[in-house]
């Protein structure tokens, strides 16, 4: 058995003050780097968009954030701007330890579609290369913690599944946007119906 820790998207723009700001979300920052302790081998995904990116609202005159779209044949919801590549709201969080992040995965870089997986793009056409690093990596088990509960880290984790790996999402280091009361909790729901393990409490890993 050989496991990683995905670090999904902790980057300003998900952090309060930033644009698209998740509720508490840098409270899973003290969560990512305690956790760490148990892991020998890490990777962080990074919310990466160029800004003509079909999924800011900005970039569809008349229309405004949390609206519904039709992108790459998919329903898309709109967001505010965010993640903009080389934009401070796409750097990780400064309290982030990167220390021994051995790879970033990029995501959403394709302004014809959404990528809130880390392994692959809404529509499954291209993969970031996650998942092939980590089979070469021999890894059979990951866990994931990160930004948000209802989108990256749920499709992240629902992929993770696809791809064979046991999935752990550490519920304590995760945080939902919530655009519609209850996503979170459904999100969690939906997850575990398709075999991601919940896991409410790092504390059972960190073997210090
Ligand atoms: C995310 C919405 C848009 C996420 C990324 O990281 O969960 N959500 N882009
Ligand atoms: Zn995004």
């Amino acid at each position: 058995m050989t496991e990683a820790l995905i670090l999904v998207d902790i980057q300003n723009d998900f952090i309060p003050g930033g644009s698209l700001a998740v509720a508490h979300g840098d409270e899973v920052v003290p969560v990512a780097n305690r956790v760490q302790k148990s892991f020998e081998l890490i990777v962080a995904t990074q919310d990466w968009h160029p800004q003509d990116h079909g999924s800011f609202a900005s970039n569809h005159p008349g229309r405004k954030p949390g609206e519904v779209i039709e992108l790459a044949g998919m329903p898309q919801v709109l967001w505010p701007d965010h993640c903009v590549q080389h934009s401070r709201g796409a750097e990780f969080h400064s309290g982030l330890d990167l220390s021994r992040v051995a790879g970033v995965f990029r995501k959403g870089v394709d302004p014809d579609i959404d990528s809130y997986s880390g392994f692959y793009d809404n529509g499954h056409r291209r993969s970031t290369g996650l998942g092939e690093y980590l089979r070469e990596q021999g890894v059979t088990h990951v866990y994931i913690l990160g930004l948000a509960t209802d989108y990256c880290v749920k499709f992240s984790a629902l992929d993770a599944v696809k791809l064979g790996f046991t999935t752990h999402v550490i519920i304590e280091g995760c945080r939902g946007v919530e655009l519609h009361p209850g996503d979170t909790e459904r999100a969690i729901e939906e997850m575990r119906a398709e075999g991601v393990l919940i896991q409410r409490s790092a504390d059972a890993l960190v073997r210090t």
